[in-house]
């Protein structure tokens, strides 16, 4: 198992043992995303939240391993399937969970809805819907930051759909120019609603050779170990925060659900689904726990059984809350237009 992780030099890096004291939080952390998103799901069919909903359900080591590593002054920016990277920022699920039922407690006011979460006491700056909108926004921080002279990082999340927006090339392109401090990170789970990257992308398979036409350095990671997320992010924003210029990472991951609640996933074959399932990060984060005496089985059934109450406090007070005043409605917009 260790041996797999070689740092670029080609030295073994003994990183378990380096992220030893972190593997609990990690397993929490994924557990509680993927606890949360599966009663989403439920919650979907109630019909209690409505609108659109996107589970990142088989993607939760990316947003636990990347967003762990960063700093209270750092900054999150990511898509619409949001949840995961929230609740990994430390977002209350109560108040996630509100936004999601359209609640006046959400963290955006109940105005958002799944795909605009946003907190900005945590630099959690949205849940963007439009595919690679974002980007430039992320470039627009990380400039913020470069002007400020300060040594934050900006995280910026997004697919493999995004790749192929001008938005993207326009952002890598004035980062670079820029050498700004962000990390794009893409979550290529292979499609894009339907489409299968081969379908989509020009390039190959390995999606971040693109980020090289920048001239921007590149990463590549398994997105379904959390701990090879975490040990690239952290060399990652070492760079960033030496003011080295933005870098490129490429997680490699899978959605197991459809894109959103609506898509019956006719595109795939089942045993694709199966095959990656087996690469669960939660199941194989608990084995590889186990397997070197970091947990015992009573840890696991203790931490299931915490953050199953806390998913459940945070349905229970987002079903007790209110819907917004009527007069929201003229709240945060722009007046005579
Ligand atoms: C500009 C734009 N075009 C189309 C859509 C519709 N749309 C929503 S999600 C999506 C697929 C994006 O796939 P990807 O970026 O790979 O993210 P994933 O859903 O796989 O996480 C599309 C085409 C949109 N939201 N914005
Ligand atoms: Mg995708």
């Amino acid at each position: 198992m260790l041996d797999k992780f070689q740092d670029p030099q080609g030295d073994a890096v003994d990183v378990l043992n380096e992220y030893k004291e972190e593997i609990p939080a990690f397993y929490r952390n994924m557990l509680l995303i993927r606890k949360f998103e599966e009663q989403c799901g439920r919650l979907y069919m109630e019909q209690k939240i409505k609108g659109f909903l996107h589970l990142y359900i088989g993607e939760e080591a990316i947003a636990t391993g990347a967003i762990s590593a960063l700093r209270d002054d750092d900054y999150i920016i990511t898509h619409y399937r949001d949840h995961g990277h929230a609740l990994a920022r430390g977002l209350d699920a109560g108040a996630v969970m509100a936004e999601l039922m359209g609640k006046a407690t959400g963290c955006s006011g109940g105005k958002g809805g799944s795909m605009h979460l946003f907190d900005v006491s945590k630099g959690f700056m949205g849940g963007h819907a439009i595919v690679g909108a974002h980007l430039p926004i992320a470039v627009g921080l990380a400039f913020a930051i470069k002007q400020q002279k300060k040594d934050s990082a900006v995280l910026c999340f997004f697919g493999d759909g995004a790749v192929n927006q001008g938005e993207f090339h326009e952002a890598m392109n004035l980062s670079a120019v820029w050498n700004l401090p962000v990390l794009f990170v893409l979550e290529n789970n292979l499609y894009g609603m339907g489409s299968h990257v081969s379908r989509t992308h020009a390039a190959g398979p390995d999606m971040y050779k693109i980020a090289e036409s920048y001239n921007m350095g590149t990463l590549q990671v398994d997105g379904m170990d959390v701990i090879d997320v975490r040990h690239h992010v952290d060399k990652a924003l070492e760079h960033l925060r030496k003011g080295e210029g933005p870098l490129f990472l490429e997680a490699k991951t899978y959605r197991f659900r459809g894109h959103s609640m609506a898509d019956p996933s006719a595109y795939r074959d089942s045993s694709e689904v199966v095959e990656w399932q087996t690469k669960d990060p939660i199941d194989n984060l608990a084995k590889l726990a186990i397997q070197y005496n970091i947990f015992e089985e009573s840890d696991l059934e203790k931490i299931d059984k915490e953050v199953q109450e806390s998913v459940d406090d945070a349905i229970a007070f987002a079903d007790g809350s209110d819907e917004p005043d009527m007069t929201e409605l003229y709240n945060n917009i722009y007046e005579n237009i």
